[in-house]
C-alpha cells in the first residue's frame, strides 16, 4: 500500500491557523487528571448560580430537551494543535445567558467541572457566537474523554477555557483565576494575539 500522505495546509485553512500553531486531523485528548466517568453519574447535574436573577438547575434529560444549536468551527489548544472545522451540538450560550438574566454587577464567569477542574471567562466572551455547551461532537455523543456528557466550547480561545466534564457556572464579580491560569495562563487566552501566558 502506499504511504498515508498527510496534505499540507491550503492558503485558506492558513489564514484560519493562528501563529505558532500547527494543524492536527485527530483530536487530541488532554486533561489534568483521569476521564472522570463514561457516562454521567446518577444525581448529575448542571446548575448556573451566583450573580444572576434565576439560578437554574438541570438533570441532563432536561437539558437535552433545552433548544439544540449546531456550531462548525475550528479549535486551537496551547500546545499548538489547532482543529478545523469541528462540528458540535449543545446549547447556545447566548440563550442561557438571557435565560438566568445576570446582575447588572456580573462581570466574568467560573467554569466549574469535574475532577476539580475551572476555567474563567468574561461574560462578553461567552456572549460571542459559536460558544456552547456541547453534548455531541460529529454527529455522535460527546465522547467520555472529550468531556461526557457536558462540556464548554469557546472556540475563539485558547481549549484550556474549554471546559469539560461541566457542572456549574458561577457569575461574579472580578475575574477570578481558573487551574491553569493560576499557573500562570492567561486570563484572557486569545490565540490570534498568542495570549498564551499572563507574563
Ligand atoms: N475538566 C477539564 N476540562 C478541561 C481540561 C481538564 O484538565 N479538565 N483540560 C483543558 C485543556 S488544557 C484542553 S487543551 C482541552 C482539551 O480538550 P480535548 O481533550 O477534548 O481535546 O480541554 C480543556 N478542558
Ligand atoms: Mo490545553
Amino acid at each position: 500500500m502506499a504511504p498515508l500522505r498527510r496534505r499540507g495546509p491550503t492558503d485558506d485553512e492558513k489564514k484560519r491557523i493562528p501563529p505558532g500553531q500547527h494543524r492536527v486531523d485527530d483530536f487530541p485528548v488532554l486533561n489534568v487528571g483521569a476521564v472522570p466517568y463514561a457516562n454521567p453519574p446518577s444525581g448529575w447535574d448542571f446548575r448556573v448560580f451566583g450573580l444572576v436573577e434565576n439560578p437554574l438547575r438541570w438533570d441532563f434529560g432536561e437539558f437535552r430537551a433545552l433548544p439544540r444549536s449546531r456550531v462548525t468551527c475550528d479549535i486551537h489548544c496551547v500546545t499548538a494543535w489547532s482543529k478545523l472545522d469541528t462540528a458540535w451540538e449543545g446549547v447556545a450560550m447566548s440563550w442561557l445567558i438571557d435565560q438566568v438574566a445576570p446582575l447588572p454587577t456580573a462581570t466574568h464567569v467560573v467554569a466549574h467541572a469535574d475532577p476539580d477542574y475551572t476555567a474563567n471567562l468574561p461574560i462578553a466572551d461567552l456572549r460571542r457566537d459559536g460558544v456552547l455547551l456541547a453534548y455531541r461532537f460529529d454527529g455522535q455523543e460527546l465522547e467520555p474523554e472529550h468531556g461526557r456528557p457536558l462540556r464548554l466550547l469557546v472556540p475563539h480561545l485558547y481549549f484550556w477555557k474549554s471546559a469539560k466534564w461541566l457542572r456549574a457556572l458561577e457569575f461574579v464579580d472580578a475575574d477570578r483565576p481558573g487551574f491553569w491560569e493560576r499557573y500562570g495562563y492567561s486570563n484572557t487566552a486569545d490565540p490570534w494575539k498568542e495570549e498564551r501566558y499572563a507574563f
